[in-house]
């Protein structure tokens, strides 16, 4: 049965030429984006069985993003198409050493139809672990309900609530970040975070652990990261040593935490995969290509 599963809109991704601002770019590749799908394949490389909630349009970016996660063994299975709208597109470039420009095609796609019933009819299958981060919970009224839904069957089912609150500034100011991050991120047991979209949430570490968060970890500003918990504090700093491109680290230090996790690892060691796992993954264009199939420092995984 499922161990994880993940809700959330995953896009065609067409990204520019290596080094090539956006309007310059003559040749893209294309591949798959979105938070929660590039956590599900980041846990399914490491041999975890996640599957993937959400909606895609019936149009061929829909069975592009099909077939990458299908290639990576995440369980679709669950996945509505809706032929009445399209599959979200995100056309961005790629380079260290400037802002990335991201431009999305994603108002009104087929997962700003996502809602609770459809949470509520694909059901958790067992999982012991949900994860969603806040971009889910923009990007329509009934698409927060689906993650309120999803965080529901969480409680009742006796399953680890995992949050990231990912703000993207194009999604919403932050007044409205705020309203939706703050009802999640409290209910959350297991928190990745940027230090300043705390400030956004208005919480801090202290007040996630009081309010029953088990671990809460943060990546700061110098590119290091901290797990915090009642135990104690610890923190690691970034092991890139070429960054190509940064999209994806905070997704791919997640899913090498998540697996850890799963695995029953310290909160010390399950911090030294997503690490790891971040560094392998800013060393390629994509946010997943670069994703670890092995432990940091371990065998290779067996599936
Ligand atoms: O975390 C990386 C994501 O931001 C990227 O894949 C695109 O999910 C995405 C978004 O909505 O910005």
């Amino acid at each position: 049965s499922t161990e994880v599963v993940t809700l959330g809109e995953a896009m065609h991704l067409l990204v520019a030429e290596h080094g090539v601002a956006l309007r310059r770019a003559r040749t893209f590749h294309a591949c798959v984006a979105g938070a929660e799908s590039n956590v599900a394949v980041g846990l399914a490389r490491l041999g975890h069985r996640v599957r993937w909630l959400s909606r895609l349009g019936a149009d061929s970016s829909g069975e592009a993003v099909l077939s990458v996660l299908r290639s990576e063994n995440v369980d679709t299975s669950a996945v509505e198409r809706d032929s009445e709208r399209y599959t979200g597109l995100l056309l961005r470039d790629s380079h260290a050493g400037r802002p990335i420009e991201v431009r999305y095609e994603r108002a009104g796609s087929a997962a700003c139809g996502l809602s609770a019933g459809y949470v509520r009819s694909a059901g958790l299958d067992g999982a012991r672990l949900v994860h969603v981060s806040g971009i889910t919970a923009m990007l329509s009224p009934g698409a927060r309900e689906a993650v309120a839904e999803l965080f529901d069957l969480a409680r009742s089912e006796g399953a680890t609530i995992s949050f990231d609150p990912n703000v993207r500034r194009k999604l919403g100011t932050t007044e409205q970040w705020r309203e939706a991050l703050a009802p999640l991120i409290s209910r959350a047991d297991l928190v990745f975070t940027g230090s300043d979209e705390l400030d956004v949430a208005e919480t801090s570490v202290g007040e996630l652990l009081d309010g029953g968060a088990s671990a809460v970890v943060v990546k700061h500003r110098d590119r290091s990261a901290e797990v915090v918990t009642a135990a104690g504090a610890w923190r690691l700093d970034t092991m890139a040593t070429r960054v190509v491109d940064p999209v994806g680290a905070g997704d791919a230090l997640t899913s090498g935490y998540l697996s850890m996790w799963l695995r029953g690892a310290t909160p010390e060691t399950a911090l030294r995969q997503g690490v790891a796992s971040a560094a392998l993954v800013v060393g390629a264009v994509t946010d997943i290509e670069g994703l670890p199939d092995r432990p940091h420092g371990g065998e290779d995984v067996d599936r």
